[in-house]
């Protein structure tokens, strides 16, 4: 590179792709039908050929598996189902060798209740790890308020030998750390600054937003102390290295974000908001609730975060993750144009300003899975849905809608690597059924196919290597109020872009083009001359250089 591209490209995190990979359901390598640490590094080389730079890791460390794995009970070992420290430092090692820098997922709002600490803490009041987590004195029976924890059911839970109630925004057994006490964010830190030396190339930090709580004013995200207590934290520990770190926070928004994002590296490189994610739902009501995508809505909101962070912060970019239900069943047409519209999810979202991040699976195009009943369900938000909502008395059909439309469960069945038993996952029995749809839709068939949705997702991870304007283009929403069309354009000094899709079934008039039918085509999901009118899903990026005057 340039001194001059080097100086616009920006930190190595503003120019990777990332690639989640959800450890239970990736790779199965010793056939007791969970994905482990070997299986990861067995297909390396897959990754490696997609092009991706980094590997985000859902949590491997030892934990009772009450939320796979969001249940953490020591931080610094590896759960034997997933394997050992060794595989842990050999995965981080071979990765190095393709190029890939392993991201740990820290989770640091609550451990399990099977944690030493909490173990300690739940002993007496006077034990020194007592106040590790946020206890409040009551009588049984009368809660110290009304909240609620997001896995269903009261946010507080009684221990009669203390006379006490810990409070946990997850599930029972998962006690939220007290952030006041600075022994917590001590130890945290030096937690941290362990992995650090073991070489991983960053952290995604669950639910961060949440660790400032101040339960007796009922607040649970964006507490007042929060940005004090990240910045420490960065100052601690992430600073001492070049890492790519990225908060979860379900309550971010763009002024916010700025702070998150801030370039001068007080806090994080960037964050996952989920403005976006929360827009097919009715208004105040649950994610089950469900509700069409409104999509001109959609849009803005998305153009808005590109606009508000930029030059100001820094985005991250995904559809996908282990949480949400899988993009081409939600927002395109799992059926008929399936490839299509997996492309264009892809094409719109790797066009914009920010840090890509794939699920495992999405450059399959992979989709939602419909288990025949509530039996075949694994996860615990899943499970307690169907039986509050059963219990209030909802038709079941309903719930299962529900279930079918948003489980997390969708993102959660195993990849899908060839058309052999089980997908290619495990010889064993798999923790969770694999999706039936294995057969046609699977990496094997897609690899070498240079139409699959696969290759396009490889071609767009390339696209952003060797045109810098995808990096730091500004960008701008076109046909606004438009129902069918997603265009905008990036532009910088000497080159720009457009990006054009169609969101809908029906073919869709885009003048746009004319103007630029000139341009060269990066990539296209359709084999045919782009005209005024876009096919069903139909998508491609021009780019022409800018002719200086
Ligand atoms: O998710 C945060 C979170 O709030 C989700 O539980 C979210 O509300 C839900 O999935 C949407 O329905 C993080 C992790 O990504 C998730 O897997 C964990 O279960 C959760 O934190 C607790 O650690």
């Amino acid at each position: 590179m340039t001194e001059m591209t080097e100086k616009k490209r920006g930190p190595w995190w503003k120019n990777t792709v990332v690639y989640q990979i959800y450890p239970k359901s990736f790779q199965d390598s010793d056939n007791d039908g969970i994905g482990d640490i070997p299986g990861i590094i067995s297909r390396l080389d897959y990754l490696a050929g997609l092009g991706i730079g980094a590997v985000w890791l859902s949590p491997v460390y030892c934990s009772p598996q009450d939320d796979n794995g969001y249940d953490i009970s020591d931080y610094q070992d590896i759960d034997p189902m997933f394997g050992t420290l060794e595989d842990m430092e050999k995965l981080i090692t071979e990765a190095k060798k393709r190029d890939i820098r392993i991201i740990m997922d820290l989770v640091l709002n609550h451990t399990s209740d099977e944690h030493r600490w909490f173990q300690e803490a739940k002993k007496s009041r006077d034990n020194p790890y007592h106040d590790y987590y946020v206890w409040r004195d009551g009588v049984e029976g009368k809660l110290p308020n009304d909240m609620k924890a997001t896995f269903g059911g009261p946010a507080w839970e009684w221990v009669p030998e203390l006379n006490q109630y810990y409070f946990h925004q997850f599930s029972v057994k998962q006690p939220d750390l007290n952030w006041e006490n600075p022994k917590v964010r001590r130890e945290i830190y030096d937690m941290i600054l362990w992995w650090m030396e073991k070489g991983v190339g960053g952290f995604r930090l669950d639910v961060i937003d949440q660790i400032a709580k101040e339960p007796d004013r009922g607040i649970t995200n964006n507490g007042p102390r929060l940005h004090e207590f990240i910045r420490e934290m960065s100052r601690e520990t992430f600073q001492k290295g070049d890492l790519i770190t990225v908060g979860e926070a379900w309550g971010a928004n763009t002024e916010n974000a700025k702070l998150y994002s801030n370039p001068d590296g007080s806090e994080f490189s960037m964050v996952f908001q989920f403005e976006h994610m929360a827009m097919d739902q009715q208004p105040g009501k649950e994610k089950w609730d469900l509700a069409p995508l409104p999509f001109v809505k959609m849009k803005q909101c998305m153009a808005k975060w590109q606009r508000e962070l930029y030059q100001t912060g820094w985005n991250s970019l995904f559809l996908d993750n282990h949480d949400l239900p899988r993009i081409v069943s939600r927002w395109g047409d799992d059926k008929k144009y399936r490839k299509e519209s997996a492309k264009m999810l892809a094409t719109v979202l790797h066009g914009m300003q920010g840090t890509p991040y794939i699920y495992q699976g999405e450059e399959l195009g992979m989709t939602n899975v419909k288990f025949q009943d509530i039996t075949h369900y694994r996860d615990i938000e899943t499970l307690n849905l169907y039986r509050e909502r059963m219990e209030q008395g909802y038709r079941e059909e309903e719930v299962m809608r529900s279930i079918y439309a948003k489980s997390r469960d969708n993102a959660r069945t195993p990849m899908q690597w060839s058309a052999e038993e089980n997908a290619g996952f495990t010889k064993g029995t798999p923790w969770i059924e694999v999706n039936p749809n294995y057969v046609e839709i699977n990496a094997e068939e897609e690899r070498e196919d240079p139409d699959s949705v696969f290759s396009c997702y490889r071609t767009l991870i390339q696209l952003r290597k060797e045109y810098p304007v995808f990096i730091d283009g500004k960008f701008e929403l076109l046909m606004e109020e438009d129902e069918q069309i997603f265009a905008y354009t990036r532009t910088s000094e000497d080159e720009e872009i457009l990006v054009c899709a169609n969101f809908t079934k029906e073919p869709a008039r885009c003048p746009l083009l004319g103007e630029w039918k000139d341009a060269r085509i990066l990539i296209h999901n359709y084999d045919r001359e782009a005209g005024e009118t876009l096919m069903p899903y139909e998508a491609l990026i021009l780019w022409r250089g800018k002719v200086r005057t």
